[in-house]
């Protein structure tokens, strides 16, 4: 496959080189979390052995040390996804708690009865439920964007939908089912046109296409670090500096607070506003050693690497005849939901399982998608730049296996 250094690459990931089952691990379950190179890892020991303190509240050295590579890694972060200044770059658990941040604090502020948020059918929970529990609070309404059958989204709808009552778009780059790369770009563009903002779901674009907060003129963005080979447990909201300011805070405490008298307190500036209390840094440490790490592989070469996988893959299937693949978008990112016949998910994935081949079944945490398509739940393989077209040889051989056994 090309020149890409699959194998040498493999070497930066201890976890892959073991057998399970007796048979050699294939791990494509990476749209769920991704694997951790000895970089990401050495990162975090190396924390713990020479720098492990509370930051940003001592004068001493370890204290200084880490506070400065906490705020260093804020920059690292803010040059990897072109943003305009670091304090747009707040430091949160992941996607989850950076969209239930936007949700809660975005709500307070600018949302009042019988307003919409515009959402996709397609979203991940994560990008729902809070919409739908800050709309219940706020007398507001969550609207779904539908899509075609290939699964790509349907921009004419989406565009008869906006109106005066639309107060937000919150919509993922990439569906974590479908794979599909939708054009956030334009819809960002459409909805600016008649003054509303737009967050993007980047947990599972991030990994694939990196991100350009100037390119895409989002006004919120999200991502998940274990997604993109970092830790878990950190992760991170970008927002635009005029609205952050404006936004009241989400969680209150130690660190968020300027002072504190026993009848008033005054709030923290940007960044700090937003992060209350001691924060994750040893996630901080991986983070920014896999930022580095992505960085030195390139993700042009990342993407055209796992292109090739894609491309793969998906011939190899569809070769296979009686299997169907959910989400045939054009632009894609290198994952594959589908079916075998009518054979029930959760049955072929304990088979595949039992091959070494870490899939997953489900609903993928997007039942809504999964209910549009009028299906149980799909198998879905999702590929890493260190996957290898052996591995999915070997997937080949599993889904005949599952044929054999209940076909
Ligand atoms: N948004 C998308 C598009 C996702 O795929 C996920 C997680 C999240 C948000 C939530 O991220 P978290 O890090 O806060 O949990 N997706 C998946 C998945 O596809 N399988 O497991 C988790």
């Amino acid at each position: 496959m090309g020149t890409f250094p699959v194998n040498k690459i493999r070497e930066d990931f201890p976890i892959l080189h073991q057998k399970v089952y007796n048979r050699p691990l294939v791990y494509f379950d990476n749209a769920a979390s991704t694997q951790k190179p000895v970089q990401v890892i050495r990162a975090i020991s190396g924390y713990y052995e020479t720098d492990n303190c509370n930051i940003h509240r001592g004068v001493h050295f370890l204290s200084q040390r880490a506070t400065e590579a906490y705020e260093e890694t804020r920059k690292v972060v803010q040059r990897f996804i072109n943003a305009a200044s670091s304090s747009e770059i707040i430091f949160t658990k992941g996607t989850t708690e950076s969209i239930n941040l936007v949700a809660s604090s975005f709500g307070k502020q600018y949302i009042s009865p019988g307003d919409e948020v515009l959402i996709s059918i397609m979203e991940h929970h994560s990008n729902i439920v809070p919409w739908q529990q800050m709309c219940l609070d706020r007398g507001a309404k969550v609207k779904f964007i539908p899509i075609h059958e290939n699964g790509e989204l349907d921009m004419e709808a989406f565009r008869k939908m906006v109106n005066e009552k639309t107060k937000l778009v919150a919509i993922t780059h990439v569906s974590n089912v479908l794979g599909t790369i939708n054009p956030v770009k334009e819809i960002i563009a459409y909805a600016h046109t008649y003054g509303i903002p737009v967050l993007v779901d980047g947990a599972q674009s991030i990994p694939h296409l990196g991100a350009d907060m100037h390119d895409l003129d989002c006004d919120f963005y999200c991502f998940s670090g274990h997604k993109m080979y970092a830790p878990m447990g950190i992760g991170v909201l970008y927002g635009k500096e005029k609205f952050l300011e404006t936004l009241p805070p989400y969680q209150s405490g130690g660190e968020m607070i300027k002072e504190v008298h026993t009848d008033r307190t005054t709030f923290n500036e940007l960044p700090f506003k937003f992060e209350a209390g001691t924060p994750n840094v040893e996630g901080v440490y991986g983070l920014h050693a896999a930022i580095l790490y992505l960085q030195n592989l390139g993700l042009d070469n990342i993407r055209n690497y796992e292109n090739e996988i894609l491309k793969y893959a998906t011939d190899k299937l569809t070769a296979m005849g009686d299997i169907r693949i959910i989400g045939t978008a054009k632009e894609k990112t290198s994952l594959i939901s589908f079916l075998i016949g009518t054979i029930h998910p959760y049955d072929a994935g304990v088979i595949i399982d039992k091959m070494g081949i870490a899939v997953r079944t489900g609903h993928h945490c997007a039942m809504p998608l999964i209910e549009w398509y009028k299906i149980p739940a799909t198998v879905r393989a999702s590929f890493a730049f260190y996957n290898t077209v052996e591995e999915i040889d070997s997937l080949v051989e599993a889904i005949i296996r599952v044929k054999q056994m209940f076909g």
